[in-house]
């Protein structure tokens, strides 16, 4: 059984992973429209991969006998920029996302909920990686932005990055093992 306290932290951060989908699908529309025909792509797999981790909290809490909740959500942003516009304002999100994580773990603990500070340590490790990766991507948008012809090369690239991220989500929905 869990504590109300950690299900009302778990119900908040099920919340904020919902909301990240938004975010990403808001994002991922504009640059649609906007001719990133890859960043498109990332971040609409980023969306999905956003709806799993949100899946993934709801069937811990309930399985360990709290119950899910979903929230209202504000509006997401729908004009950026640029292409930097957007990947600053997805670590800055990230950024907050794992803040977020270590404050659900550190509730779990003071809890002395461990099987919850278990389960969390998946999130912990994704948004290191999270992070990691769009810091790349970012470095790779300011060296682009240096060259003729740089973002539309930088567009292809998220697009195998996309491609790749479709083909992990396809392997974690085969065994299961994302939810
Ligand atoms: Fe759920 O990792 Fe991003 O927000």
């Amino acid at each position: 059984m869990i504590t109300k306290i950690v299900e009302k932290a778990i119900n908040e951060q099920i919340r904020k992973e919902e909301h990240s989908s938004r975010i990403y699908l808001s994002m991922a529309s504009w640059a649609q429209v906007n001719g990133f025909q890859g960043a498109a792509e990332w971040l609409y797999a980023q969306t999905d991969e956003e709806r799993m981790h949100e899946l993934k909290l709801i069937h811990y809490l309930n399985d360990r006998g709290g119950n899910a909740h979903l929230a209202d959500l504000e509006k997401p942003a729908t004009k950026f920029k640029s292409l930097m516009d957007v990947f600053q304002q997805v670590l800055k999100h990230e950024e907050y996302i794992s803040a977020s994580i270590n404050e659900v773990y550190a509730v779990s603990i003071k809890q002395n909920d461990y099987s919850t500070g278990n389960f969390l340590q998946w999130y912990i490790t994704e948004q290191t990686e999270e992070e990691s990766t769009v810091r790349t991507i970012l470095d790779q948008i300011r060296l682009a932005g240096e060259e003729k012809g740089g973002l539309f090369h930088m567009d292809k690239e998220l697009a195998a990055q996309a491609a790749k991220k479709r083909t992990s989500q396809l392997a974690a929905a085969t065994t299961n093992a994302g939810i």
